[in-house]
């Protein structure tokens, strides 16, 4: 048995037997069989990606968002193979998935690696969505994180206005071919202002942020199919941004601003300044994700859905996997009941991976 089949074996039994359909399975591994004994490899039906990547997700012990796996919309587009067909899918799949603020949780499933594992379709962004980040002599502008890549999308003849919100173009490389990259239409990128309840002095940073966390850099893999480019998004969890995005010394390290605005006393550690500013640039994500109509679950909340996701779980007589060290929000873990319990780390297929830079 080829190792490619006995990882197609292992999902189409599990697949089909959480589906009710077992007695289907015989007939199917048959097909496959002889699939790949031919051309070496298998194409899923669409019943198998769609529940596929949704295991997928259902698995992914990084994430507090799971309890919602089942209702993953999940974009066919395994017959894609040109690149600005491509990129109008992409482009088709911000919009559909950003829904004028209703958020889908939303994946589009480009073609898997084939025969040898030779075609390999990449798109080199992480985020669908990014700030570009550059280095200045006066220090960075934008994200820094976004830094490498930026110097990617420039070398390729990109140019970013340097603001400290520039949208990143889609970069993709289509199998052996050259990269090729095209600015994303600003009518598929939805924003938030940021403003806070009490604090207007918030809303004179002008900062915003971007409504779709869509990570475009895993694998997802499925039964020995690696679909190198597939494209996911759910909504943000308030922390992501307020906790990190914003707050982290090497991201845009707005908590000195926010604690000076707010009239901190930011010479000394114990009167806790960082704590309150954190709190402060939380409930100004939050609320102004609220107020423009955007999707958006605080981290108490989704720590209530994923207890709800354990529990689902359990019923389903389904082991439940997890990284403690993840799931624990940033602001305040052990008011969440997630700090007080263990998880076991355990990998579980079908999965979403990362993979190599496409890039050096
Ligand atoms: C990680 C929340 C939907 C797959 C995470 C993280 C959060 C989160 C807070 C940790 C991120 C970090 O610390 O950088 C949510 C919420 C969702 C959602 C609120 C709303 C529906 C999804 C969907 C998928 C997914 C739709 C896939 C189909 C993952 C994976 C990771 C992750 C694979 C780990 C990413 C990595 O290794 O960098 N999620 N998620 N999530 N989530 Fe979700
Ligand atoms: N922390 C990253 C995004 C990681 C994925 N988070 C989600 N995923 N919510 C950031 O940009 O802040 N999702 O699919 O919803």
């Amino acid at each position: 048995m080829t190792k490619l089949f006995t990882e197609a074996k292992n999902f189409i039994e599990k697949c089909y037997k959480e589906l009710g359909k077992d007695e289907d399975i015989p007939n199917r591994l048959g097909e496959i069989r002889e699939e790949i004994e031919v051309t070496g490899t298998y194409e899923h039906t669409f019943h198998e990606l769609e529940i596929g990547a949704k295991m997928a997700w259902r698995n992914s012990n990084k994430c507090i968002g799971r309890l919602f796996w089942d209702t993953l919309h999940v974009k066919d587009a395994r017959h894609l193979h040109d690149s600005d067909k491509i990129f109008k899918a992409l482009n088709h799949h911000l919009l559909e998935a950003s829904n004028g603020g209703k958020i889908r949780p939303t994946i589009t499933i480009f073609a898997p690696r084939g025969r040898g594992g030779k075609d390999k379709l990449r798109i080199w962004n992480h985020q669908l969505i990014r700030y570009a980040g550059y280095e200045t002599e006066d220090g960075v502008i934008g994200d820094p994180m976004s830094i490498p890549f930026t110097k990617v999308c420039e070398q390729l003849g990109w140019r970013g206005e340097r603001s400290h919100f520039d949208i990143l173009p889609h970069v993709i490389q289509v199998y052996e071919n050259e990269p090729v990259w095209q600015e994303v239409p600003s009518e598929c990128v939805l924003e938030v202002d940021l403003v806070h309840p009490e604090v207007a002095g918030i809303q004179d940073l002008g900062l915003k942020w971007y409504a779709l966390p869509a990570i475009s850099d895993m694998k997802l893999e499925i039964g020995g199919i690696e679909y190198t480019a597939a494209p996911f998004n759910g909504w943000y969890m308030g922390t992501e941004i307020g906790a990190r995005n914003f707050a982290d010394a090497d991201r845009y390290n707005m908590l000195p601003k926010i604690a000076s605005i707010i009239g901190l006393d930011t010479s000394r550690n114990s009167n806790l300044w960082k704590d309150r500013a954190l709190v402060e640039l939380n409930r100004s994500v939050l609320y102004s994700f609220q107020q423009a109509g955007v999707s958006i679950v605080d981290h108490h909340t989704a720590a209530e859905q994923f207890k709800k996701f354990e529990k689902k779980e359990k019923v389903s007589g389904r082991e439940l996997t997890g990284r403690w060290s993840w799931l624990i929000p940033p602001v305040s873990p052990a008011t969440t009941h997630i700090f007080h319990k263990r998880y076991k780390d355990e990998l579980v297929t079908p999965n979403y991976f990362h993979q190599e830079y496409p890039y050096s």
